[in-house]
């Protein structure tokens, strides 16, 4: 198949997905072109079935924000159009449905359907399109998609609790490469973060309000009381210089290291005991699957999709929002009890391959072939 995939090309969980996506899928023989205004993140060297195609936007002093969704209509035409796609899978709705369902209607002129697939990935639905500056044109655009995916069946609920939905929703989860994220004993490695075997908790994320990395910190402040241990937090964003403050007032900066964003989180994962996501809202968690995938148990909230990726008290724990205590509680448990640690480790392993790009991707293509068909 011919496949365009439209994407945010920052470090964001689904920009990560349409890239490692795109990848898979070309690795697989299709012809793959992203179409983005930046190279993808995790776009990486030369692919002989993969095409970046960038939006250039034509500047004009009269533009306070320039006509981005203009710009990327207009590509999108010209990519379907010249180089024959069979299908556009737009990741996150906003803006990227609307536009989707733009270039189709400007192709049908011409005679040309092009069939498209939305994926949802959770603040598209979650916290941003809902909100009513959005959520007329977001409700449309969902519904003039051939094909609609959700990265969880919370997602999928959430999308029908909050949106005029006519559409069938198919779950289709996030997914992890095994062959880039897996254990490994580097035991150098874990010594330089780590010299005297301490314990040590991970955090990855963009730092925004929504992860409550505040929680991480004061559940890790409770943990550090109770025995040798050393938090990683890797990512960067608008609450961090907050969290910098929290963490001297508590007395623990010598034990808690802000790494700032990283390319490659797996060898950090690799060599660490613990994840830790309290999110106030997550629609799956990726980072969470893919702590799991280095056998690292995961402690998190149980908020939308979480508790379909961390199952409670088998690969980690859930907890209610907010409650530090009861996560500061399980974390101490897990990391006080090796046999239980490797029991939870081993389980968390498990699960993780489930959600194999080996048994993900192919639901994407027999998904896309349904679609197809069917317009
Ligand atoms: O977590 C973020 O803020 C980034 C956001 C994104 O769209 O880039 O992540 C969302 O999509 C990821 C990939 O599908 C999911 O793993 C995250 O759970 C989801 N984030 C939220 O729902 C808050």
């Amino acid at each position: 198949m011919k496949i365009g995939i439209v994407c945010y090309p920052t470090y964001g969980g689904s920009g990560v997905v349409a890239t490692e996506l795109g990848k898979g899928l070309a690795d697989r023989g299709h012809k793959v072109h992203f179409i983005t205004y930046a190279p993808p993140a995790r776009l990486d060297g030369f692919h002989e079935n993969i095409v970046y195609n960038e939006v250039r936007f034509a500047d004009y002093p009269l533009f306070d924000y320039p006509p981005y969704e203009t710009a990327l209509a207009s590509k999108l035409v010209d990519v379907v159009k010249y180089d024959q796609l069979d299908v556009l899978h737009v990741h996150y709705a906003v803006p990227h449905a609307s536009v989707a369902y733009m270039a189709k209607k400007i192709l049908l002129q011409e005679g040309i359907y092009i069939p498209t697939v939305t994926t949802l990935h959770g603040t598209d639905i979650t916290l941003v399109g809902k909100q009513p500056v959005y959520e007329p044109v977001v409700s449309f655009a969902i519904n003039k998609s051939d094909g609609v995916t959700a990265v969880s069946d919370s997602l999928r609920q959430d999308t029908y609790a909050n949106f005029e939905v006519d559409q069938e929703i198919e779950v289709i989860y996030n997914f992890i490469d095994f062959d880039r994220f897996k254990r490994s004993n580097k035991e150098h490695f874990r010594k330089a973060i780590a010299p005297h075997g301490e314990k040590i908790l991970i955090h990855i994320s963009n730092f925004r309000k929504v992860k409550r990395v505040e929680d991480v910190v004061k559940i890790f402040a409770q943990v550090r009381a109770e025995l040798p241990a050393k938090l990683l937090l890797v990512g960067d964003g608008p609450e961090r210089q907050k969290l910098e403050q929290l963490c001297r007032e508590l007395g623990l900066c010598a034990d808690i290291r802000f790494l700032g964003k990283q390319d490659a989180v797996e060898e950090l994962l690799a060599v660490s005991d613990l994840f830790i996501m309290p999110s106030a809202s997550e629609s799956f968690g990726l980072s969470a699957l893919e702590a799991m995938a280095c056998e690292v148990p995961v402690i998190s909230t149980n908020v939308g999709g979480l508790p379909e990726v961390n199952l409670h008290g088998v690969t980690g724990f859930c907890s209610d929002l907010g409650e530090v205590d009861e996560m500061a509680a399980n974390a101490i448990k897990l990391l006080k009890d090796e046999t239980l640690h490797q029991k939870f480790q081993k389980a968390a392993l498990e699960h993780a391959k489930k959600f194999s790009i080996e048994n993900i991707l192919p639901q994407y293509e027999a998904y896309y072939e349904k679609v197809i068909q069917r317009s």
